[in-house]
C-alpha cells in the first residue's frame, strides 16, 4: 500500500513538473489614444496597453493566448527566445510561418516554456507594428528550484522603446515607397515613458523606489525598432546574471549595451547614499555621416525615505555613440554560467557549416529617382540574396509540399569571395539578388554558423536573432573570420548563450547549435530597416526519426492569406 502511494506521488510529482501549469490570456489588438511628447496620436496595442502586458510563467508552463485582432491592420505575434519546440505554428514571422490575423479574425497562440528561464519578451512580427505592440515574458525558475545567483528583494522591468510623434506605420510606408531610410524616432523610452530630458515629459517619467540595502533584479528588454543602446544607472555598478533567458556567469560592469532584440538580467544593490539616481540609455551607433536619434532617456532610482530638500537627480556616464571599444569591452566578457544545473552544452565537432555574409546594398531606380543614397534604393542581403518574402507562408508550403513557394539551395558560402571588410569595395557588388531561398537542415544537425559582417555600402553592428533556438557565441572577431587561425580559439567551455547576438561592424561571430528542433525557423538582423530591406533568411529543420522529434500538426485556426 504505502509503496503504491509512494509511486502514486512519485508520479504526480513527475507528471506535475513535466507538463508544469497553464495559463490563459487574451490579447486584444487595437488602436488606443497615447500622448507624448507634447502629442496625441492613435497607435497599436494590446489591450489598450503600452507597453504591452507582461507574461509571466515558471519553467515548465504552457500559455494558451487567444489573440483578436481589432485593430485596422494585418498582425502577427512572436515569443522572442522561446524556442517553442515542434510547434513553429505558433512562432509567428508574418509569411514564413503563419498568413497574418487580418483586421476582424483571430488565432490562438500556443507556447512551451522548456528549456528558457530569465526575461525575454514578445512582439509583433509584421513590419513595423512591433514599435508599439510588445511586452516583456519572464520565466521563473521551475518550482523548488531557485536562482543561481542571491535572491533579489524586488524586479524591476526596463523595456527600452522609440517612439515617433508621427503614424509609424506611415513612416513605413513611405520609406519602402521612397527607398530611402525612415524617419528617425523622436525618443527612446524606459517603460512607455521618454523621461525627463525631452519636451512635455516629466510628468510621467517612470520611477522606481528601492530600499537602501536590499537587491534587485532589472529585467531589461530592448525592444527599439532600429538602435542598439547603452544603458547605465548613475553611481551604481549592476551585475549581469542572464541574457535572453539564459544565465551567465555574474559580470560586473557600469553599463550594459543592448541590442535590438536582447534581453538582460542585471543585480542591482541599492548600497548607496539614498537620493535619486537617472537611469539612462542613449545609442550606439557607428555609420558616419548618418542622421541618428542623438537622444536620451531617463528613469529614476529613488531611495526610499526622506530628504531634507528634493534632489535633482545625477546623471550616469553614458559611452558616447560611436565608442565601439566601449561596447566590446562589454560583450567580449559575456560568459554562460556552465554550472551543473545549468550546464553548456556546446557542439563539440561540427557536421554542417554554413559561412553567411550581411551586407547593405544599394540598387537602382527603375522609375523616379529615390531617396537613398546616390538617388538609389536601400536593399540588404545574406550571402547576396536579399530575401523576397512571399505571399504565403513558408511553413504551409513546406508542410504541404506546396511548389513555388521558395527554393532550398541557399548559398552555405558567399557566391564571389571577396576583401569583405575592405574599403573602397567595387560598385559591382552594391547589387544582391532578390530570391525567396531557404537552407535544410537535418534534424540533430550539429552547425557552425559564420555571420560575416562587410562594408558593402556601408559596415554596421547587425543583431542576428535565430527563431527556434539557442546558440552558442563561440567566437568573434573584426575583420574577415580567419578559417584556419580564429577556430583555435573559439570558446568551446563556457560561451555565452543567446538568441540574438551583435556581429561586431566589419567583423564577424562565430555560433554553434544544434538542429534539434524540426519546423521553418526565420534567422534576421533585428534592426527592422535592414530586415525590411532583405537582411532575412529560413531554416528548415527536417523532422526526425521518430514521432516525438516531428512537427506538430498545424492548429485547426490557421489564419488563411
Ligand atoms: C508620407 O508621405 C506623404 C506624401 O509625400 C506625406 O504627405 C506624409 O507627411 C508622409 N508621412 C510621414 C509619416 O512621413
Ligand atoms: C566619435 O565622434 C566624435 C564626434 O562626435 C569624434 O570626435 C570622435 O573622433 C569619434 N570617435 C571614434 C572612436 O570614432
Ligand atoms: C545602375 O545604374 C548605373 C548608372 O546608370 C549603371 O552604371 C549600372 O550598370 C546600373 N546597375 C545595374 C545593376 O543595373
Ligand atoms: C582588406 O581590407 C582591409 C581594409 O582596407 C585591409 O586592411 C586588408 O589588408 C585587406 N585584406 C586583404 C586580404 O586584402
Ligand atoms: C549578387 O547577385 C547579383 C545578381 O545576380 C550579381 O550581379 C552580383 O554580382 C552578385 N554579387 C556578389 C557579391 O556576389
Ligand atoms: C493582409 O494580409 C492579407 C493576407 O496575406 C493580404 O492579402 C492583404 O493584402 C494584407 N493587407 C495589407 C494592408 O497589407
Ligand atoms: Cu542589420
Amino acid at each position: 500500500m504505502v509503496k503504491v502511494v509512494g509511486l502514486f506521488v512519485l508520479y504526480a510529482l513527475l507528471f506535475y513538473s513535466a507538463n508544469g501549469k497553464t495559463h490563459h490570456h487574451t490579447f486584444v489588438v487595437k488602436s488606443s489614444s497615447y500622448t507624448r511628447l507634447c502629442t496625441t496620436k492613435h497607435i497599436l496595442t494590446v489591450n489598450g496597453r503600452f507597453p504591452g502586458p507582461t507574461l509571466r510563467a515558471q519553467k515548465g508552463d504552457r500559455m494558451i493566448i487567444k489573440v483578436y485582432n481589432k485593430g485596422e491592420h494585418n498582425i502577427t505575434l512572436h515569443w522572442h527566445g522561446v524556442k517553442q519546440p515542434r510547434n513553429p505554428w505558433s512562432d509567428g514571422p508574418a509569411y514564413i510561418t503563419q498568413c497574418p490575423i487580418q483586421p476582424g479574425k483571430k488565432y490562438t497562440y500556443r507556447i512551451h516554456f522548456t528549456t528558457e528561464e530569465g526575461t525575454m519578451w514578445w512582439h509583433a512580427h509584421l513590419g513595423w507594428t512591433r514599435a508599439t505592440v510588445h511586452g516583456a515574458i519572464i520565466i521563473y525558475p521551475k518550482r523548488g528550484s531557485l536562482y543561481p545567483f542571491p535572491h533579489p528583494h524586488g524586479e524591476v522591468l526596463i523595456i527600452l522603446g522609440e517612439w515617433w510623434k508621427k503614424d509609424v506605420m506611415e513612416i513605413e510606408r513611405n520609406a519602402t515607397i521612397a527607398g530611402g531610410g525612415p524617419l528617425i524616432s523622436d525618443a527612446y523610452m524606459i517603460n512607455g515613458q521618454p523621461g525627463d530630458l525631452y519636451p512635455c515629459s516629466k510628468p510621467g517619467t517612470f520611477k522606481v523606489t528601492v530600499e537602501h540595502g536590499k537587491r534587485y533584479l532589472l529585467r531589461i528588454v530592448n525592444a527599439v525598432m532600429n538602435d542598439k543602446l547603452f544603458f547605465a544607472i548613475a553611481k551604481h555598478k549592476m551585475k549581469l546574471v542572464g541574457t535572453d533567458g539564459c544565465y551567465t556567469k555574474p559580470l560586473e560592469t557600469n553599463y550594459i549595451m543592448i541590442t535590438p532584440g536582447q534581453s538582460m538580467d542585471v543585480l542591482l544593490e541599492a548600497n548607496r547614499h539614498p537620493s535619486l539616481y537617472y537611469m539612462a540609455a542613449s545609442s550606439y551607433f557607428t555609420i558616419v555621416d548618418t542622421e541618428f536619434d542623438n537622444t536620451i532617456t531617463t528613469a529614476i532610482l529613488q531611495y526610499n525615505g526622506l530628504y531634507h530638500r528634493s534632489p535633482s537627480p545625477l546623471m550616469p556616464h553614458l559611452p558616447a555613440h560611436n565608442q565601439t571599444q566601449a561596447a566590446t569591452r562589454f560583450t567580449k566578457k559575456l560568459r554562460s554560467l556552465a554550472s551543473k544545473d545549468h550546464p553548456a552544452r556546446v557542439p563539440l565537432k561540427v557536421d554542417t557549416k554554413l559561412f553567411i555574409t550581411l551586407s547593405i546594398n544599394l540598387v537602382n531606380c527603375s522609375s523616379k529617382p529615390c531617396e537613398g543614397p546616390y538617388g538609389k534604393r536601400f536593399s540588404a542581403s545574406l550571402n547576396n540574396i536579399s530575401f523576397i518574402t512571399p505571399s504565403i507562408d513558408v511553413l504551409r508550403a513546406y508542410y504541404y509540399g506546396l511548389d513555388g513557394v521558395f527554393d532550398k539551395d541557399f548559398p552555405s558560402k558567399p557566391p564571389n569571395a571577396f576583401n569583405y571588410t575592405g574599403n573602397n569595395l567595387p560598385q559591382n557588388l552594391l547589387t544582391p539578388d532578390f530570391r525567396t531561398k531557404v537552407t535544410v537542415l537535418k534534424y540533430n544537425a550539429r552547425v557552425e554558423l559564420i555571420l560575416q559582417g562587410t562594408n558593402v555600402f556601408e559596415g554596421d553592428n547587425h543583431p542576428f536573432h535565430l527563431h527556434g533556438y539557442s546558440f552558442y557565441v563561440v567566437g568573434w572577431g573584426f575583420g574577415n573570420f580567419n578559417p584556419r587561425r580564429d577556430p583555435l580559439r573559439f570558446n568551446l567551455i563556457d560561451p555565452p548563450e543567446q538568441t540574438t547576438v551583435g556581429v561586431p561592424r566589419n567583423g564577424w561571430v562565430a555560433i554553434r547549435f544544434r538542429a534539434d528542433n524540426p519546423g521553418v525557423w526565420m534567422m534576421h538582423c533585428h534592426i527592422e530597416d535592414h530586415q525590411e530591406w532583405g537582411m532575412k533568411s529560413v531554416f528548415v529543420v527536417k523532422d526526425g526519426a521518430n514521432p516525438q522529434t516531428q512537427i506538430l500538426p498545424p492548429p485547426h485556426d490557421l489564419p488563411e492569406c
